[in-house]
């Protein structure tokens, strides 16, 4: 099927009204595709359900997600302590009064809690907390989990994946029979920013390593991250990085990046995803909630791509500032694969300068979303909330495409959506 306008000259012949009907038609075909495409989320903090309770979910969990919590201690005088003291219900009970019954729930993260009750099909409104509750509790996590990825168009989640937290740790020595929609992706945070730390938890599992770093701990962290691979089968190597991260530098992070992390990479064929930006800890009464952001220095990317072109690197960054910049060094590394709006970007405004830059400069070759969910509920929301704002982008970006001749097919709409949504991250990662 054709659509849109078919030259310039066709464009200035066509009433005011046939060209919004013709809009009108290419948006709702936009719309058919998007909605029904399946969407690979790469990268959240959500669990195959085999790892227990580390799979949160349910109207408790969603109010005391950091984003809210936040928000929540901006409009009450309660001390930090006493919030932390309360227990689960209590907690959730306190962010529901001052967010949702106080004031009005404006704010994405809001939003986002109502958006995700209002397509569970449930009634939502100040009072409604307790039949809310109620609710969840009679629903069973099997058929929970595959009507969250439903709702949410899904076809896998992308896992956060640690060998550092003994309880997660724990599950993977058991060889636990694992749900192939969730995928793994490993977590490397305290092997790169806190070695003395990660040196005393490699050492007692037996990896030779020593404080100094000598070239044979380095061979040890690579035998470790084999290990990995070998026990999880990961997609990618991720770590969250702060604003200030410099590569080269001459401190551990670039030693184990360097002589470890990289040439595993390097070997294994994985990519490395860096996510750029976080401050951990800027009000640490805050606890998880108490992160903050910074604009980066992106020439240590830069560095990075440009020294290891034959290995490859997953960037998303939380500074608003550096996002054109991080299009720009995507063009020139094509070793480099950009994705998603990450935390304090994702939010409507920011997703819809971001997409549309990276569309401008990028054309189709980054992936659009990741929804970062702590909470299964939450990928309802915010697959939601995103797939809206793409839908009218791309709608937009078609219309100047057809404005040229340029003729559009459904197959074209399909590639370009499947390459957004998950396909073109996977032929990254080939
Ligand atoms: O480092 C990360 O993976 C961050 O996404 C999280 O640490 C953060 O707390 C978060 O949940 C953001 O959405
Ligand atoms: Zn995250």
């Amino acid at each position: 099927m054709f659509y849109g306008f078919h030259s310039v000259a066709h464009l200035m012949s066509m009433t005011s009204e046939q060209i919004s009907s013709s809009r009108a038609q290419l948006h709702g075909k936009v719309q058919q595709i998007v909605q029904s495409t399946p969407a690979l989320d790469m990268h959240t903090h959500l669990y195959d359900p085999v790892f227990g309770d580390l799979l949160l979910y349910g109207i408790d969990e969603q109010l005391i997600y950091h984003y809210l919590v936040a928000e929540a201690f901006r409009s009450t005088d309660m001390p930090y302590e006493k919030f932390w003291q309360l227990d689960k219900q209590e907690q959730a009970d306190h962010v529901w009064k001052t967010l949702f019954m106080d004031r009005s729930p404006l704010s994405e993260a809001c939003r986002g809690v109502l958006t995700s009750l209002n397509k569970l099909g449930l009634e939502t409104g100040a009072n409604q907390l307790p039949a809310i509750r109620q609710w969840f509790r009679e629903q069973p996590l099997e058929s929970f989990v595959s009507q969250c990825m439903d709702l949410a168009n899904l076809r896998a989640i992308c896992m956060t994946n640690s060998p550092f937290d003994p309880q997660e740790k724990n599950v993977w020595d058991q060889n636990p029979t694992r749900d192939e929609r969730f995928l793994t992706g490993l977590r490397l945070d305290p092997l790169l920013l806190d070695w003395n730390d990660a040196g005393k938890h490699l050492k007692s599992w037996g990896y030779e390593v020593d404080e100094n770093l000598s070239d044979s701990s380095c061979q040890e962290i690579i035998r470790f991250l084999n290990d990995w691979k070998q026990k999880i089968n990961p997609l990618y190597l991720m770590v969250s990085l702060p604003p200030t991260f410099s590569y080269p530098a001459n401190d551990t992070t670039t030693k184990i990046l360097k002589e470890a992390v990289i040439p595993f990479c390097r070997d294994s064929g994985l990519p490395l995803a860096l996510m750029i930006g976080v401050k951990r800890a800027v009000n640490p009464s805050l606890q998880l909630a108490g992160d903050g952001l910074g604009r980066a220095d992106l020439v240590a990317l830069e560095s990075l791509c440009a020294e290891n072109q034959d290995v490859k690197f997953l960037c998303t960054v939380l500074s608003r500032e550096n996002q054109q910049e991080l299009c720009v060094i995507g063009r020139k590394f094509r070793n480099l694969h950009i994705f998603g709006c990450w935390w304090f970007t994702n939010i409507p405004s920011i997703i819809e300068e971001m997409t549309r830059l990276r569309l401008e400069l990028l054309g189709t070759s980054f992936t659009a979303q990741h929804s970062d969910a702590r909470v299964l509920d939450q990928v309802i929301y915010k697959w939601n909330h995103s797939r809206q704002i793409m839908i009218d982008l791309l709608t937009d970006k078609y219309t100047h495409l057809s404005q040229t001749g340029w003729p559009l097919t459904d197959q074209a709409i399909q590639r370009d959506v499947n390459n957004l949504l998950g396909a073109g991250f996977e032929e990254f990662c080939r």
